[in-house]
């Protein structure tokens, strides 16, 4: 009977703690990407991304490419746009994935601590290939919000269509100047001055060239509408892990087992 009495009242003591528990609040964001264009057409370089305050902004519809998004477009190394990223978000999470993607495969990027606040807006950039200036990306720095006000994940995928596709409009599409396909010599460049745009037409030069993973590539059957690329999240918040040591001092093992069975219940 007591030790009920003492187990309630520190379940009290637990939920009436959780709302100060989220204000400041951390969580481990675990990203995948898939590239789910069909078999034969897009790849894509590793995913350039970072998590932060919606400050970073590498280019813009309708002007002319600068340096960070053409190393992405042209490259899909991001050696300009990784460092301009840290640089105007000096507390963003900045990252890359492993390889390049082929239709089909998916990828586990990692598990990120990320601030739920000054870390909220998501931004990446990928180079479509094969091409000389084809790249997935968001304009807007503030299109991707993951979370809401209470730091609770509101944004659990991004599905990209051929419609998201941009043409840097840098690099004049040529195979021969192209990334992904073999004896090419990508560091090679025709300058285009253009500017960015929507458009995946170029793709049609590399229809019937063999690629650099060893497919024929075929665009052809490419609509608008057709999905080539996703990216997952998923959160575990860090800090619901790290409270139970926090009310320890108040609170006995018992209580502990109550509070964990509040936790079950919410989560069920
Ligand atoms: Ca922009
Ligand atoms: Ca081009
Ligand atoms: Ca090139």
């Amino acid at each position: 009977m007591r030790f009920k009495t003492l187990a309630t009242g520190a379940i009290a003591i637990a939920v009436t703690a959780a709302p100060m528990a989220v204000a400041a609040k951390t969580v481990a964001l675990t990203v995948t990407i898939e590239n789910i264009a069909p078999e034969n057409t897009v790849s894509f370089a590793p995913l350039r991304f970072g998590f932060g305050n919606g400050t970073f902004d590498a280019f813009n519809i309708n002007e002319a490419a600068g340096a960070e998004i053409i190393s992405i477009a042209e490259g899909g190394s991001g050696s300009a746009w990784l460092p301009a990223f840290a640089a105007a978000d000096p507390g963003a999470v900045i990252g890359s994935s492993a390889g390049a993607q082929i239709p089909g495969t998916s990828q586990i990027v990692g598990t990120f601590n990320i601030d739920t606040e000054a870390n909220r807006f998501f931004t990446f950039a990928n180079m479509v290939v094969p091409s000389n200036d084809l790249f997935l990306g968001n304009d807007n720095p503030m299109a991707f919000n993951l979370f809401d006000d209470d730091g609770n994940l509101q944004l659990f995928d991004i599905t990209q269509t051929v419609a998201a596709i941009w043409d840097a409009n840098s690099e004049v599409a040529d195979p021969d100047n192209a990334a992904f396909i073999p004896g090419a010599n990508n560091d090679a460049r025709i300058a285009e001055n253009g500017l960015i745009a929507f458009a995946f037409d170029e793709l049609s030069v590399f229809n019937g060239l063999t690629t650099a993973a060893g497919y024929v590539f075929d665009g052809s059957n490419l609509r608008l509408d057709t999905d080539i690329f996703r990216v997952t999240f998923s959160a575990v918040d860090v800090n619901e892990v790290a409270e139970p040591a926090a009310i320890l001092p108040f609170a006995s093992g018992l209580a502990l087992l109550g509070f964990a069975a509040v936790r079950r219940r919410r989560r069920a």
